[in-house]
């Protein structure tokens, strides 16, 4: 897959996209990275994105024709081009998956107060990655960006890939535990030791549903 992305902060995304997964996915070419600055599209002395709002108020709006014409040279008829703001539409694990089958993002990260409005006009999907509001789009973008890649194939081993339920099923993970069986007087519970497999998924559903209606009742109403 190949991802374009739109920003005036490039530099925010080394760092976090040059680790673990996402550099293998990078260095095995399953995934193509390429940073924008949005700067490159203007052709004024002082390099001007953001304007004014029309009718007045607090704070600036990036202005339309640097993203425009970016979009009408990175994107084609196949881009899905999404956008990253507080008013998109709330990001879960099948907006992941229904990105992931595409074989070109272009993702608009944004500045300031967000975008003139007349820029939707070219974006196929809007997201939020949750109800808090950050500086710019940089944040999300990568959010994005690591819940894609790590459905791309081949992109994780085919052990880690299994571990895909929790959120597929609509409930949170079990509780999970790793040797010592006893560690500073908190024992690992009995069931797990026993080798009982009947049981031990028994007792993993029981407590994946508890954990579920207690944290996120949301979850188990849809
Ligand atoms: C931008 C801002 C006041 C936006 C500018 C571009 N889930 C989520 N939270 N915050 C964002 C996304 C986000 C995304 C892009 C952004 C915030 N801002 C700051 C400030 C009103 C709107």
């Amino acid at each position: 897959m190949k991802v374009d992305v739109l920003t005036l902060f490039p530099a925010m995304f080394a760092g976090p996209m040059d680790e673990s997964i996402l550099r293998r996915a990078r260095e095995s070419g399953r995934l193509e990275l390429a940073l924008h600055d949005l700067r490159d599209w203007t052709y004024d002395r002082h390099r001007t994105v953001d304007g004014a709002p029309y009718g007045g108020g607090p704070g600036m709006v990036l202005k339309p024709e640097p993203i425009f014409e970016a979009i009408d040279e990175l994107a084609n008829d196949t881009t899905q081009v999404v956008m990253l703001t507080p008013q998109g539409e709330p990001f879960r694990q099948a907006t992941a998956s229904t990105l992931s089958a595409h074989e070109h993002l272009l993702l608009l990260c944004g500045s300031y107060e967000g975008f003139d409005e007349r820029i939707r006009t070219r974006v196929h999907h809007e997201i939020s990655i949750g109800d808090y509001v950050l500086t710019n789009g940089a944040l999300p973008a990568m959010v994005v960006i690591d819940a894609v890649t790590r459905l791309l194939p081949g992109v994780l081993g085919d052990d880690a890939s299994s571990v895909e339920e929790s959120f597929s099923e609509n409930t949170l993970d079990y509780p999970q535990y790793t040797r010592p069986a006893e560690y500073r007087g908190l024992e690992v519970p009995e069931v797990l030791q026993n080798g009982n497999h009947a049981a031990i998924e028994q007792w993993r559903r029981e407590q994946a549903e508890q954990r579920t209606r207690e944290r996120r009742p949301d979850l188990l109403k849809e």
